[in-house]
């Protein structure tokens, strides 16, 4: 399937802010720099739309990107960032939490391990 119109809906800290509607979700998660912005720019065809970066702990929302009006992907903010506070991750951490928790519409949830790495506690949290 050709993604003719990928969109960047919001960027999301809260659950008020999630987009309304009942299209399905596919949520890409996973510690911060495992490449998860790559992976939805590759999957699109688009360079560029989700923001990658070298440095860890860039994307600190939900990005909600509307896929022709089919489908939702969701860049989910890496959860663990070495070089932010605890108080930072802890928000990050329930951030997260309180997405996978509340919505409604099935969200499929794509785990991205680093395959240099053992998985990390974190990671194994996550699953
Ligand atoms: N070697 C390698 N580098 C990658 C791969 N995917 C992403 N990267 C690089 O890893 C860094 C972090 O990627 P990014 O997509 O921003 O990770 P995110 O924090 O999980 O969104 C960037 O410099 C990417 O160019 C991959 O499959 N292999
Ligand atoms: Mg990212």
């Amino acid at each position: 399937m050709k993604i003719t119109n990928p969109k960047l809906i919001i960027s999301a800290v809260s659950k008020k802010q999630y987009p309304a509607g009942n299209l399905s979700e596919i949520a890409f998660v996973g510690r911060s720099n495992v490449g998860k912005s790559s992976l939805i720019n590759t999957l699109i065809e688009r360079n560029g739309l989700a923001h990658t970066s070298g440095q860890p702990g860039k994307t600190q929302t939900l990005n909600f990107y509307n896929l022709d009006e089919k489908l939702f992907f969701v860049d989910v903010p890496g959860f663990v960032y070495a070089k932010v506070s605890k108080v930072r991750r802890e928000q990050f951490g329930s951030m997260v939490y309180e997405y996978l928790s509340s919505r409604d519409q099935s969200i499929v949830v794509i785990s991205l391990i680093d395959v240099r790495d053992e998985p990390t506690e974190d990671d194994k949290l996550m699953y």
